[in-house]
Order: C-alpha cells, then structure tokens, then sequence
C-alpha cells in the first residue's frame, strides 16, 4: 500500500481521534477508501484476524502464524487507484508469534505501508490455543506473564526504530476473567481486572509501546471508560485504541470524551456481507430448490454459510456439466450487489453522529460470525 498514510499522521490530521474500518479483501478495503458521506470517510483499514481467517475458511485460533497472515495481505493493503483517499493500515498480529520471526513480520508489514501493528498479552504455547476474545471466558486462554510479554514488546519496537510503525500492546484482563454468577463476585472480579489492566499499561508503555488497546466483551462500557480514563489521568499523550463491537450501543462521543483515540470497527464488513449474500443465497434455492440437492460441498457450505466457498462450487458445476451456467451467473451478480449495497448501508449508519448500534440490525450477530470462524470450509 505505497499510497498510505501513517496512523500517527491520520491522528494528528483529525485531532487525535480516527476511525478504522475492517477490510478482509480488496473489495472490502476498496468499498472502506471511497466511501464518504459529506467528505466524511474511515481513516484506515482494520487488518481483522477474525474476519480475515473467516475469509480463508480456517479458525481464528492462530493456527497459522501472522507471519503467514501478513504475506496473504498484498491484495487487500493494495493502494486504491491514483487520486483515491489515501487510508492508514492497523494489523491484528495476534499475540505477535514467537519472537525469531518478529523481524521479518515488521519488514513484510512495514512494506505494505501498515503503520500500526496491534500484539495481544494472551498466553499461547502451541499453534491453535489462541481463544477469541468475544468468546465466553472459560479460563481455558490465560494472559501472558506481563514481563515476558513486555520484552515481546521491546523486540517489536527494536525492529520497527527508524519506520512509521506504531506498536500496540493489547490488553485482555477484562476477556479472559470468567464472569461470575454473583453480582458482588462479579463486580469484585471486574475491579481486579481493572487493576490488572492498568498495571500492565504500566510495564508495557514502560517497555516502549506507542499506544495501548483495552479490549472487553461486555455489553456495557463501563470497565473500558474507567480504565480510559484512569490511563489518561497518568498518560496524557499515550494513544488508547478501543474495539466496540459488543458495547456498540455506547455513543462514539462517550468513548472519545473518555480519551479514545483510535476507534476500530473490527467485523463489520464481513458480517455485513454475510448477512447480504444469505438473501441471495436463499433467493437461489427458492428459484431451483434442486441445485444443491445432490452436491455434498454445495451443501456444507450453505450450511456453513460460506457463500464465498457456494460460489467456488457453482463454477466448479458449471465447470463440469455446463448445466448452470444460469444459476452461476445470477449468483454471481446478485452476490455483488448484495456485498456492495450491504456495505454501503453499514459504513453509512456507522460514520452517522450517533453509535455504532443503529448497523447492528444490517449484519448477522457477532455470536454468528464466531460460529461460522469454527467452521473450515474455505473461502469466504
Ligand atoms: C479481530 O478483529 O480479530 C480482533 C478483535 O482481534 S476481536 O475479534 O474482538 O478480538
Ligand atoms: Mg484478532
């Protein structure tokens, strides 16, 4: 992506506050550049492994490293056509993958012009461990040692010294603490995880990380104001990034008047799209109930609701018995539109004045996504 701008510069442009937008493919990054209401865009691109894995059929369970999620990225980081908006990059590294590799994963991501690289203090041991973090807490993912994970920090800043690249230490005290069924132990658990979070703001930016990202599953934003705004009372310049995919009904000012800085939107193009091209799909069978009848992967992949994957085997059809070439066509143009109008309709709710929750209806469930990120039948 040479036609980029860095994060720090986009922050400095907009008065510390920008908005970042998931895109998962060069359709979605494309629709995320030019669309704009009154001048009014996203900022960047939201560089999701969630939604990226989703897209390439496999669990967001950092079975494959994000060296390996970086160097699939060139087409969906590509810079729009001369004149087009230029957008930052943030990438989701996951929990930054073992240390030998972190070099070679900031030059990759350093060449695409991606300015923010996102590491999360979950503890992982063997590829596949990693739990998502909407997921309900089982204590079965645990957060790292904060020293050993600070020095993971400092090897990312040593290798990024001299590039626009931002680190963010992402912290999950909040996610990985089991809620409890009594209020009291609930609420008592929520405050050692608040404390938790600022200590380990603390050692991180001690080890030199540019920004820090508070992340929670709760509906309600409570615990990630609080921690904002007890960071910013001892941290007035560092940059704090929030994710509020679950707490959405939380108005954007709310967060920002707290100290947010950098607010992504994590998901939603991808949940949009599922949502759009269910519609089609549906429309599809109801004009020839019989198409899928006896196509084994035709079949999983509707079930799945992987309507990338439906696409691949309609060719695939096509391919071979020429029958469909009908229904492939409709698929494929009626798929098109259904991604691009969905899109559209979302980002134009989420760049409105209020929250993000008024887009919540335009996309399938958060609950839905994940349940379609443990299915593997690639591609969506
Ligand atoms: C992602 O988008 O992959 C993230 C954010 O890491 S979340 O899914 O909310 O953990
Ligand atoms: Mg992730």
């Amino acid at each position: 992506m040479s036609e980029s701008v860095s994060v720090r510069s986009a922050l400095k442009q907009h008065n510390g506050v920008i908005r970042l937008m998931e895109a998962h493919d060069p359709v979605s990054s494309d629709i995320v550049r030019n669309f704009q209401i009154q001048g009014n865009g996203f900022q960047g691109l939201w560089v999701s492994g969630l939604t990226q894995t989703t897209h390439l059929g496999i669990p967001d369970t950092e079975i494959i490293t994000p060296l390996l999620r970086a160097t699939l990225l060139a087409a969906t980081l590509k810079s729009g056509s001369p004149g087009d908006r230029k957008l930052c990059a943030a990438f989701d590294a996951d929990s930054g993958g073992d240390i030998p590799s972190i070099p070679a994963l900031v030059r990759i991501l350093n060449s695409m012009g991606v300015s923010m690289i996102v590491i999360e203090d979950k503890d992982l041991h063997a590829p596949g461990e990693k739990v998502n973090s909407l997921l309900p807490a089982d204590g079965s993912q645990a957060q790292a040692n904060p020293h050993e994970f600070a020095r993971k920090i400092h090897t990312f800043i040593r290798e990024t010294y001299g590039t626009e690249i931002m680190i963010t230490a992402r912290i999950e005290s909040f996610n990985t603490r089991i809620v409890m069924d009594d209020p009291e132990e609930d609420a008592a658990s929520v405050r050692n995880a608040l404390a938790d979070a600022l200590s380990r703001a603390e050692i991180y930016t001690d080890a030199g990380a540019d920004a820090v990202m508070i992340h929670s599953k709760s509906k309600d934003p409570d615990e990630v104001l609080e921690f904002i705004r007890a960071f910013r009372a001892k941290n007035p310049h560092i940059p704090v990034v929030v994710v509020p995919t679950t707490y959405s009904t939380t108005p954007r000012q709310t967060l920002i008047d707290a100290g947010a800085n950098v607010i992504i939107y994590a998901n939603h193009l991808m949940r949009a799209k599922i949502k759009g091209v269910h519609k089609v799909a549906k429309a599809q069978l109801e004009i020839n109930p019989a198409l899928f009848a006896d196509n084994e992967e035709a079949r999983a992949s509707l079930d799945a609701q992987n309507y990338g994957s439906l696409l691949r085997v309609l060719k695939k059809m096509d391919f071979e018995n020429g029958k469909n070439a009908e229904a492939m066509t409709f698929y494929v143009a009626a798929k098109q539109r259904a991604i691009s109008s969905m899109a559209r309709a979302t980002l134009e709710l989420l760049l409105g004045d209020k929250s993000g929750c008024e887009a919540d209806s335009l996309m399938i469930t958060v609950k839905d996504l994940l349940k379609i990120n443990s299915y593997e039948v690639g591609q969506l």
